[in-house]
């Protein structure tokens, strides 16, 4: 099929049988993303109307209370996984410890496991920046049949067998891969469809635009000191320009577009950073890798990393390859 114009749902079905699990349960799970994410798109979009409709843990003018939208948004995801009785466990930011997902899989049938942040960002939403959902996908380890376990949850990133975000920006986009490439996919709110905008998105091996929150620099290693400095010389194509969002969906999909590096070090305040190994930096080095980039902590592959527990938090910094290669140098010759 010509890819002009081509829906999701198009996109799915042709592209199922190149999945080398085709069941059709993982395109019924993207499909269920797809859903959610429309209904939290609409929810989000709305959120610049909080004087009216009341803020979170208020009453709006109907009187109905007014949820956190991090909470809607990771109620929406698991109700629809949930609906769709494609699951066997979820894992979110938003909850404690994972979730066994019963409803018509009382025999625990289900092959499949996610782990999500909702909404990553979500207190940029108050300043009407965009925002994102980010989730991961991999295929349970424990035996079918049996209750979901931490172990099926806590996997290398090698073993995603899918991945993506929703960014809820000027305009909605669902961006995944299932191992094969990165597309992206663009939500039309008149209609409700996504169409494919960005087949084949790959980061450009270098890039201008350098991502990190430099008032922490005083609290970095020094090999991250050391390269924002190399960012910051006049040299070749330097200096870099400096853009951070605050939100990561949107600095990496602005990165993956124009080419830049992502970086959330470790510091003296944060020994392992802020990011999440499992449901933030695994699913975006997924992507990243998938779209000819590069993840790391600075010295470890991020997806080679064994987890040990469910929101544990890693360094990261990801992109364009050789200014994450660059960035590791750095790292390295100050150990
Ligand atoms: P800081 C949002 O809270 C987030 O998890 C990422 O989306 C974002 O890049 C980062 O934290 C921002 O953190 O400490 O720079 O405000």
């Amino acid at each position: 099929m010509s890819q002009r114009n081509q829906t999701l749902g198009e996109f799915i079905i042709e592209n199922q049988a190149s999945f080398k699990y085709t069941s059709g349960e993982l395109s019924r799970l993207i499909n269920s993303i797809r859903l959610a994410a429309k209904v939290v798109n609409h929810e989000v979009n709305k959120a610049g109307l909080v004087d009216i409709l009341g803020a979170a843990g208020d009453t709006n003018v109907q009187g109905e209370d007014q949820q956190k939208l991090d909470v809607y948004a990771n109620e929406k995801f698991i109700q629809t996984m949930t609906n769709r009785n494609i699951v066997c466990g979820i894992a979110s930011e938003e909850e404690d410890d994972f979730i066994t997902i019963n409803s018509q899989d009382e025999n625990h049938q289900n092959k499949y496991v996610v782990l999500i942040d909702p909404l990553d960002g979500s207190s940029n939403i108050d300043v009407n920046v965009s925002v994102g959902t980010i989730f991961s996908v991999y295929r349970r380890v424990t035996p079918v049949g049996t209750p979901v376990g931490l172990e099926d949850f806590l996997q290398k990133g090698i073993n995603q067998v899918a991945a993506g975000y929703i960014i809820y920006g000027t305009s909605t986009m669902l961006v995944y891969t299932t191992g094969d490439g990165v597309n992206g996919f663009t939500l039309n709110p008149a209609i409700g469809s996504y169409y494919l905008s960005h087949p084949n998105m790959q980061f450009p091996e270098d890039g201008r635009i350098y991502s990190v929150n430099e008032g922490n620099y005083i609290h970095f290693p020094q090999g991250i000191k050391d390269y924002i400095k190399y960012c910051q010389m006049e040299e070749g194509d330097r200096p870099y320009t400096s853009r951070y969002i605050g939100s990561l969906v949107s600095d990496f999909h602005r990165n993956m577009i124009k080419g830049g590096i992502y970086m959330y070090p470790k510091s003296s305040k944060a020994s392992n950073g802020k990011l999440r190994l499992l449901y933030e930096c695994n699913p975006m080095a997924f992507l990243a890798e998938q779209a000819n980039g590069k993840a790391s902590d600075g010295f470890t592959r991020i997806m080679e990393i064994e987890p040990t527990e469910l929101h544990q938090r890693v360094p990261f910094i990801c992109g364009s390859k050789n200014m994450v290669g660059k960035a590791e140098e750095f790292m390295q010759k100050s150990i």
